[in-house]
């Protein structure tokens, strides 16, 4: 079982409100994601990890979604090439902070790209989406960064959403929380597949730390079940994260 230690995350910035976004919620009200990140993080700390802060940074407003810029583990940590472009740029100070935890960093180039919303780790196999975000060589790359550490890797070519983790959660003991094209997807086969209900379709992005699961707020009947199946479920607001396409894994790196 993964068990995670440090947490880095990154302040909203001024101009998140100009973020990329698909929802059609509207744009997102600053001080309130101030709050609501605020609270994310005491919820990261509940879970015993060490929260370290990353300073905003006006120049890239989707930088609070930092998960994007990095895909770690164990023994290796890899800087992203985040396939949209406004994007590009807001990995650089994430490698200078990974690097006191991280000794060698690797990185995907030219031609890849990679976001890091695209993968979830299950033990020692990673899973890479190729989403309109993350192409072929991107996951290429990846693959070949962690088969060289010992890893295994399968790309997972996304239909419809976002990011590979808009879609699924690894909670351990081989389940994965999951919803739409991921509930019946063939090189998912393997996992014990608890579905979220159509109406919480959100909530297939929550995140398990430490025995924990954090949880999008709003979603009784996810909580519900995760309860059931044993989980101590923490509810976080991120509504204002949501109008921005982003969830609640997108908003930390963790490891
Ligand atoms: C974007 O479109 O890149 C941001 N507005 C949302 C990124 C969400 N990240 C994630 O799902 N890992």
């Amino acid at each position: 079982m993964a068990l995670f230690r440090n947490a880095f995350v990154r302040l909203p910035c001024r101009n998140m409100i100009h973020g990329l976004s698909t929802a059609g919620l509207g744009r997102p009200d600053f001080p309130k994601s101030l709050e609501q990140h605020t609270a994310y993080a005491d919820a990261l700390r509940a879970c015993g990890l060490a929260v370290t802060i990353l300073a905003a940074d006006d120049a890239f407003p989707d930088s609070v979604f930092i998960e994007d810029t990095a895909v770690l583990s164990e023994k290796v940590a890899v800087i992203t090439r985040p396939g949209a472009s406004s994007r590009r740029g807001e990995e650089r100070s994430v490698a200078e902070a990974l690097r006191s935890h991280y000794p060698g960093l690797e990185a995907i180039c030219v031609p890849g790209t990679l976001e890091g919303g695209d993968v979830f780790k299950a033990g020692d196999h990673f899973f890479i989406g190729i989403s309109a975000r993350t192409n072929k060589a991107g996951a290429r790359q990846l693959a070949a960064i962690l088969q060289a550490h010992g890893y295994a890797a399968t790309a997972v070519p996304l239909r419809a959403v976002l990011h590979l983790k808009t879609g699924v959660a690894y909670l351990e003991n081989n389940r994965l929380l999951a919803c739409g094209e991921f509930l019946d997807h063939p090189l998912l086969s393997a996992f014990e597949i608890i579905p979220v209900p159509k109406a919480e379709t959100y909530a297939a992005n929550s995140v398990w730390i430490n025995g924990r699961v954090l949880v999008p707020a709003g979603f009784p009947q996810t909580k519900k079940k995760l309860e059931a199946f044993g989980y101590e479920v923490i509810p976080v607001d991120v509504s204002e994260f949501r109008k921005l396409d982003g969830g609640l894994s997108c908003l930390s790196l963790r490891f």
